[in-house]
């Protein structure tokens, strides 16, 4: 058995997870926040077999779309004696999915 861990854009999450529940995935959703960007996101935790896995990847991947360049205003700290907030335009890609797979020990529901 496998976990997947899948992050993806808060605007991709009906989509995802619909199209999962769907196809009879078990998925648990997270409120994240992406370290970068500072910025919600969601993670999905989905526990399925092995041979389940790459589906569900392509489901993701389908639904997710693909990756697109956006500029976003970045803080920084500028000036020496004192402490200056201020932001610097900076090309990011966004969109898409990132995915973990890992393994499984033991799987339990009582
Ligand atoms: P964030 O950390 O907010 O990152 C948003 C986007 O900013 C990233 O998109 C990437 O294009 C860019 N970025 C991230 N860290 C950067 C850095 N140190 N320097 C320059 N650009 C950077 P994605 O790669 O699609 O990632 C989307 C979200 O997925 C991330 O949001 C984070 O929450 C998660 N993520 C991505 N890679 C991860 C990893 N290796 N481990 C854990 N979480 C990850």
């Amino acid at each position: 058995m496998k976990l997947i861990y899948a992050i993806i854009r808060n605007d991709n999450e009906d989509d995802v997870v619909s199209a999962l529940n769907r196809e009879k995935y078990s998925v648990t959703k997270l409120a994240t926040t992406g370290g970068f960007l500072r910025k919600g996101n969601v993670t999905l935790m989905i526990g399925t077999d092995d041979d389940r896995v790459e589906p569900a990847i392509e489901l993701i991947r389908r639904e997710c779309g693909h990756r697109q360049n956006i500029t976003v205003n970045m803080p920084y700290i500028s000036g020496t004696s004192m402490v200056n907030y201020a932001t610097m335009p900076m090309n990011v890609e966004v969109g898409g999915a990132t995915i973990f797979v890992v393994n499984v020990d033991r799987f339990e529901k009582f």
